[in-house]
């Protein structure tokens, strides 16, 4: 298994939107178990393909907690086929906007239909944190960060952060020298 470089904000790749999964193969099993192995090591608790530049409708979680044996979970092709009335309010995360954290309003409850890493037709009724992370990681797959769920004002100062701290992470080569 390989941890893969995670792609940060502002890399316009995280604005692709991913493609389905044709077929549910060694080779996506493979990317899957990379997955997963990149998302513990970051660590997180949930990782969509694109993150690592794969744009590919597929995502893992792993909600044990560090006490639990791990419980990966693998979702390919996911839709979201019923959203309960109810929102919930919760403090996120992730991964490729690393050190910034903010409110998000989603709903409650989600019934999601996927295919499990076996190529199995699934679907789980979510609540809680994997109602929120399910959507998060779900966004993803359409280019949506969860940054694009609060203030405009608030998500532009993050992106400017992000912007600056790229400039400075990789000095343009006109500069060099
Ligand atoms: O590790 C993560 N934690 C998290 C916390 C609250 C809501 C969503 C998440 S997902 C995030 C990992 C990530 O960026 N997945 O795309
Ligand atoms: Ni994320």
């Amino acid at each position: 298994m390989t941890i893969k470089p995670l792609v940060i904000l502002p890399d316009p790749v995280l604005r692709q939107v991913s493609k389905p999964v044709e077929r549910v193969d060694g080779a996506l099993g493979k990317l899957a178990d990379d997955m997963l192995e990149t998302m513990y090591d970051a660590p997180g608790i949930g990782l969509a393909a694109i993150q690592v530049g794969e744009p590919l409708r597929m995502l893992v979680i792993d909600l044990s907690r560090e006490d639990e044996p791990a419980a990966p979970q693998v979702f390919i092709n996911p839709e979201i086929v019923e959203k309960g009335a109810a929102a919930s309010v919760y403090e996120e995360g992730c991964l490729s906007i690393p050190d910034y954290y903010a409110e998000v309003e989603r709903p409650a409850t989600v019934r999601v239909r996927y295919l499990d890493r076996d190529g199995k037709l699934r679907e789980v009724a979510a609540e809680g944190l994997l109602a929120t992370c399910l959507q998060h990681e779900m966004d993803h797959l359409d280019g949506v960060l969860f940054i694009d769920h609060i203030s405009k004002l608030k998500r532009d100062m993050v992106v400017k952060k992000f912007k600056k701290l790229a400039r400075d992470r990789q000095p343009p080569r006109r500069m060099v020298g």
